[in-house]
């Protein structure tokens, strides 16, 4: 298998999807608005993760395009929970990608007390050889779901998926602590964005 011939089209894909999701944040500063996107990244799952991803669903080689549909992944960073919508929203009505799949970890949190929200779209790509339809996931979450996730990534990988139930219980508290956190924020969040706008408009003036 040449894995990197493999990898390019979605080495593609999460370039332009960070451009276009970008593109969005600069539209909404243009227009001196709030921005529902703090900020986007994005990568390709490194080679490693889908081996390990495959082999543990017990998936063929030939199955990783369809099966694994987070090779390709980009992240939107929202400050507010009603930015979350607002996105999915504007991505809903986009119409150069097709959702195939909505999973509202928001609503519904992972036991784990993972807080997200993901979108699986089919991404056409222009290739050497024509156009290829990728799958790719887009997750969507606050600043808060952000900061813990992250942390209990690394965790993760610091104990290999085997969390200690002390340090287990402990991430369950900070993830009450984070939902709390975006609650509060919602509450103040007019006056959270009036001040960010007076903010903006002097900062452009200079
Ligand atoms: P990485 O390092 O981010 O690539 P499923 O088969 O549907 O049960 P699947 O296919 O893993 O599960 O899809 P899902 O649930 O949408 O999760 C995919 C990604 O969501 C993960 O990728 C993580 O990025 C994130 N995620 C899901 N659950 C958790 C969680 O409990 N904690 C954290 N920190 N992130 C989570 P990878 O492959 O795990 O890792």
């Amino acid at each position: 298998m040449n894995w990197e011939a493999f990898l390019a089209p979605y080495v593609q894909v999460v370039e332009e999807l960070k451009v276009k999701l970008r593109g969005m944040r600069a539209q909404f500063e243009y227009e001196s608005k709030h921005s529902p996107i703090e900020f986007v990244t994005g990568r390709v799952k490194p080679l490693t993760s889908i081996l390990e991803k495959a082999s543990l669903k017990n998936l063929p080689m030939n199955k990783l395009e369809e099966e694994i549909q987070d090779i390709a992944g980009v992240r939107v960073v929202c400050q507010f929970v009603d930015d979350i919508y607002t996105i999915i929203n504007m991505l809903r009505s986009r119409n150069d990608f097709q959702i195939i799949e909505e999973k509202d970890y928001i609503r519904e949190k992972k036991d784990s007390g993972y807080r997200s929200y993901h979108i699986i779209i089919r991404y056409p790509v222009a290739t050497i050889r024509g156009e290829k339809q990728v799958i790719a996931e887009i997750q969507i979450r606050t600043l808060a779901m952000n900061f813990w996730a992250t942390n209990e990534h690394s965790l993760n990988y610091k104990y290999d998926g085997q969390i200690p139930s002390d340090v287990k219980a402990r991430l369950k508290r900070a993830a009450e602590a984070a939902f709390k956190l975006d609650e509060e924020m919602s509450k103040i969040k007019d006056e959270v964005q009036e001040a960010q706008r007076v903010f903006y408009q002097n900062k452009n003036k200079h």
